[in-house]
């Protein structure tokens, strides 16, 4: 019965190539959400699972940029829309980007397909390497293998409590007036606060401002923090995307593949926080640590890091965690004095947070735990549908239904 749920969402929300994460509070393509809704077209119609990456890869800026909205079409159903971002390109987009999760996508289609997707592979793979290397020259300028986040919608997680020391810094008092539609379809109390939008805005016009030259941004951004979520995950996109440079035989990107891959198994040793026992995001201005423990420090184990002793102390965490709230993963831990199981990115459970731990936990053989993240996930879906977000405390629904995500990742894995 879910299945088809599922799958009716998907279609619903399919606009002609693209899918949009909901109708009504997200109506244009978001990148992080079309590579992981490919994964549920994958589980009845793989060739539209396909044209949902490729659709997205139209909107690549020619400097290899894959932006976070692609506004196919115009819509008042959200803000800030395609003027405010003034991207000036054809499609019109955002100026910022969004977890790189294509690649370990893409190479998830090609392992269940085969030759016949060949040509497809191909022509995706150039404008994959285009953006791992877009993401090396301009987020992570020291060259330390950390990806740094400019703008706190880059790294999914909008409001998580990691940005708000590091977001001081951003001068918010003069904000050319806007209008938030969010609050008109949703609870103010799941929303990110007015504080924390108007900085979002004053980094959008800051960005403006400088043309979306990515390399100036990048030298003069008040906010740059060497996000946890986005470095692990694109570790994690770039092994696979080894495998595809190989099986295509792409020996020079591969070199480079191995090479950053090196480099940020090195990297993200300035991310663990020995007092806390995780890890997580630091600020590269300061070069504070965040201190927090979220959803996201747990993407060690999607990345592919071995190392015994912190993993103990981050599954100690999820034992603990897991015995607080009746379902993993709250998107802050449970004790902080901050944690709010309604409010977006400050406790409630996401879906494909879930679904990246626990691959991860289960191809690093922490079997038992990865099981418990599938269950809950479907014990939450199964029980209040197919929301955006739940609360890990009583598994009531958060932010939109009819969800693209949430049903993509019953498909691929939670309602197996
Ligand atoms: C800003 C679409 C997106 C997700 C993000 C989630 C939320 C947007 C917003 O919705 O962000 O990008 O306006 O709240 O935080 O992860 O991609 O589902």
């Amino acid at each position: 019965m879910r299945d088809e749920e599922a799958r009716n969402i998907l279609i619903a929300n399919d606009r002609g190539g693209y899918t949009v994460p909901n109708g009504r509070v997200y109506p244009f393509q978001w990148n992080w959400d079309s590579a992981f809704v490919a994964l549920g077209f994958a589980t009845f119609d793989r060739d539209r699972a396909w044209v949902e990456i490729e659709t997205l890869f139209k909107a690549q800026w020619t400097d290899g940029f894959l932006p976070h909205i692609v506004f196919w079409q115009d819509d008042p159903g959200y803000f800030p829309g395609p003027e405010r971002w003034a991207s000036g390109t054809d499609p019109l987009t955002s100026g910022i980007t969004q977890p790189p999760v294509a690649a370990t996508v893409v190479r998830a289609l090609w392992d269940q397909g085969g030759v016949a997707d060949r040509p497809r592979l191909e022509a995706l793979f150039p404008k994959l390497m285009a953006w791992h290397r877009w993401f090396w020259r301009y987020r992570d300028r020291s060259g330390q293998g950390l990806v740094v986040a400019l703008h706190p919608w880059e790294t999914g997680r909008d409001n998580a409590p990691e940005w708000d020391r590091p977001g001081a810094a951003i001068d918010a008092s003069d904000v050319a007036p806007y209008v938030r539609r969010d609050t008109s379809h949703l609870d103010a109390s799941m929303r990110p606060t007015a504080l924390e939008y108007d900085r979002y805005v004053a980094l959008l016009d800051f960005g403006r401002e400088r043309g979306w030259d990515h390399g100036r941004i990048a030298a003069e951004n008040p906010f740059q923090v060497a996000d946890v979520g986005l470095t692990m995950i694109l570790l994690r996109a770039d092994r696979d995307l080894l495998a595809l440079a190989e099986a295509l035989g792409r020996q020079d990107d591969a070199s480079d593949l191995r090479e950053r891959i090196a480099l940020a198994e090195q990297g993200v040793d300035w991310l663990w926080n020995e007092e806390v026992g995780a890890y997580g995001s630091r600020d590269l201005l300061t070069g504070e640590p965040s201190g927090f423990i979220t959803s996201a420090s747990f993407l060690s184990f999607y990345a592919g890091l071995k190392h015994p002793d912190r993993d103990a102390r981050l599954l100690g965490h999820l034992d603990r965690i897991g015995a607080r709230v009746r379902y993993l993963t709250p998107s802050l831990d449970p004790a902080d004095p901050g944690f709010d199981m309604m409010r977006y990115w400050r406790g409630p459970v996401w879906a494909v947070v879930n679904y990246m731990i626990g691959q991860g936990l289960a191809e690093t053989g922490h079997g038992a735990m990865a099981e418990r993240v599938r269950r809950d996930t479907r014990d939450l879906i199964q029980t209040s549908g197919f929301y955006e977000a739940f609360d890990p405390t009583s598994g009531a629904p958060t932010g939109g239904d009819d969800f693209s995500w949430t049903a993509a990742i019953w498909l691929c894995w939670a309602g197996r």
